[in-house]
């Protein structure tokens, strides 16, 4: 596998950062995970905008322009010949001392992996995942924005752990005013007598790059859908349920904390996103 690393494209084995990146030391750094479909590297642009906007609220140059990120993402599909994959972009503050400092960190260090990426089991898009409410409450945006892809994902890792012991896949987590927030990975939508709903930024939900691909799928298909403040209620009342995100693309939830959400089968609107997701994916992005 080739690495891009500071500009150089070098050898998986020879991709290494020192023990003194910031990035190690204090998670400081921000990162993207995007796909690559079919020769296609789906809304490429829009993950580089929001990778600014995580720049910007860190304060935290980036050594590279739009285009230049753009094009040495595209250069790591093709060195590694890839059609279909995942692509994690990340930008750390960079080496420096044992302090928090940033500003004694000289350069930030630049890293691009092609891999693949596994997604859940093909039968939870058929049948339905079984989710939990994790304990850990999403961070409050006054402490971290979470619409801030930081490389400090604690606070997700720690509601990953409490859905594994939940036995579910993905967990949601609330926020410190116990609306829904997203899943630890995930953002969530629920259907409601025929109208899609999200929770908004506000309420510590990520600006997923899915989660517009289905406000724009909605628009184009007359579905009215509507950022609001969701509880659990909403989800135990819902008629639909599904998550969204670039691993898991579309996906139903029929099960919250052990309750039936609507039949309990797959609903027929999830059903029509994720086709429709699956038909874009192909066509919408940037060539490599
Ligand atoms: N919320 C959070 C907290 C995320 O990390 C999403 C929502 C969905 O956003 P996108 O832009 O992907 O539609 C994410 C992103 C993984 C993995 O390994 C998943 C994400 C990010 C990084 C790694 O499963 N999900």
């Amino acid at each position: 596998m080739i690495v891009y690393l500071d500009g150089n494209y070098v050898d998986s084995a020879e991709a290494k950062v020192s023990v003194f990146d910031h990035g190690l030391l204090y998670g400081d750094g921000i990162f993207e995970g995007i796909r690559l479909y079919e020769g296609n590297v789906f809304r490429l642009m829009e993950h580089l905008e929001r990778f600014e906007y995580s720049a910007k609220a860190l304060m935290l140059d980036l050594p590279l322009s739009r285009q230049e990120l753009a094009d040495a993402i595209c250069e790591t599909c093709r060195r590694n010949g890839l059609r279909d994959g995942y692509i994690r972009l990340v930008v750390t503050r960079g080496i420096g001392d044992l302090g928090l400092a940033p500003w004694l960190c000289a350069k930030p260090t630049t890293f691009i992996i092609a891999s693949t990426i596994q997604m859940y089991p093909k039968e939870h898009y058929e049948n339905g995942l079984s989710i939990v409410t994790v304990p850990t409450r999403r961070i409050n945006p006054a402490a971290l924005p979470p619409t801030v892809k930081s490389l400090n994902y604690l606070n997700n890792i720690l509601g990953k752990i409490e859905a594994k012991q939940g036995g579910a896949l993905e967990g949601i987590m609330l926020n410190d005013q116990g609306f829904i927030a997203e899943c630890t990975a995930d953002n969530l939508f629920i259907v409601h007598k025929g109208v899609i709903f999200t929770p908004s930024a506000a309420q510590g939900a990520l600006k997923g790059i899915t989660r517009e691909t289905i406000f724009d799928i909605a628009q184009d298909m007359q579905i009215p859908c509507r950022e609001q403040n969701l509880t659990r209620y909403d989800v135990w009342c819902a008629d639909e349920c599904f998550l969204t995100g670039t691993g898991a693309e579309v996906i139903p939830a029929v099960k919250l904390d052990g309750r039936v959400i609507g039949s309990g089968k797959p609903g027929e609107i999830t059903g029509k996103l994720l086709t429709e997701f699956r038909r874009r994916v192909k066509k919408e992005g940037v060539r490599i």
